[in-house]
């Protein structure tokens, strides 16, 4: 069955829970309850990538993120930190987390070089253009040719900085720089990217395609979100990010036991 990835932010400007995780103690709670609910990774971020999101300057970010780092490292379930900012992802490190998820895939020259001396794993996402203008007229001449050749030339770099290829994963970057009709060709043929011969993880959660197709506001696209993370596993994806832990399981295990046609013990 695919891994989950709980979403934590801690940010006041997410796109769906801006601000309800702003304070430590409470992102702290919230990771432990994703944790309980079934996540096989948490994901800590305190910089929003929405669409026009300002960037946020790094000390900042480091405030927001190392104490929830901290307090959910050691619980049993891995840390990755969402962060694009190399002197971040070292503090995130040194606080207990062993996944880098960086949505820009190494626009900062020191982020592989860390990750390769410290030994984390890395994750590299496509996006079109910086949050601020990637929604702008995102054109492609075959998107899934164009984000896997970016991804390899990226993983390539990567493990040219000294990462083992065995740590890296790679991401379309669901809404980031795309149209509906990109997000879903990409996430149909999510299969072509798996052959490029690494781990697969895709973010679909709660994202505005997903309003578009449903008509519903963000607060209300969990259906949609479950639908898309389990189509993504479903065509190869080894890392689901989810907001919803709990509905995404429940759904990745039944649509695992019906594919393998078996349950329980087996499924996982
Ligand atoms: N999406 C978001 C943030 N980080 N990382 C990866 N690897 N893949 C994604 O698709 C991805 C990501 C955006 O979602 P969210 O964290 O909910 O919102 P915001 O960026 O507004 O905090």
């Amino acid at each position: 069955m695919a891994q989950i990835m709980g979403i934590v932010n801690v940010t006041p400007n997410s796109f769906s829970d801006g601000g309800r995780f702003l304070d430590p103690a409470r992102a702290i709670e919230h990771g432990r309850a994703l944790a309980a609910e079934g996540a096989d990774i948490l994901d800590v971020g305190g910089e929003s990538t929405r669409p026009g999101a300002e960037a946020v300057p790094a000390e900042e970010e480091r405030e927001r993120v190392l104490g929830v780092v901290e307090g959910l490292a050691g619980g049993g379930v891995p840390i990755s930190i969402d962060t694009s900012k190399a002197n971040v992802a070292a503090a995130a490190i040194d606080s207990g987390a062993t996944i880098v998820n960086d949505v820009t895939a190494c626009s900062d020259p020191e982020m592989a070089p860390l990750c390769a001396e410290r030994g984390v794993e890395l994750i590299l996402m496509h996006m079109l253009g910086t949050p601020r203008t990637m929604q702008a007229d995102p054109t492609y001449d075959d998107v899934v040719a164009d984000v896997g050749a970016f991804l390899v030339e990226r993983a390539e770099r990567a493990s040219a900085a000294g990462v083992a290829a065995d740590r890296i994963m790679v991401d379309p970057g669901i809404g980031f720089g795309k149209t509906v009709t990109h997000n879903l060709e990409l996430l149909a043929r999510l299969g072509e990217l798996a052959e490029l011969g690494y781990p697969i993880v895709v973010g679909a959660s709660r994202k505005s395609f997903i309003g578009k197709l449903s008509g519903r506001e963000v607060s209300d696209r969990l259906g949609g979100s479950v639908a898309a993370a389990v189509a993504g596993a479903a065509n190869g994806a080894e890392v689901v990010r989810v907001h919803d832990v709990a509905a995404t399981r429940d759904a990745l295990m039944v649509a695992t036991a019906i594919d393998g046609r078996e349950w329980r013990e087996d499924v996982e």
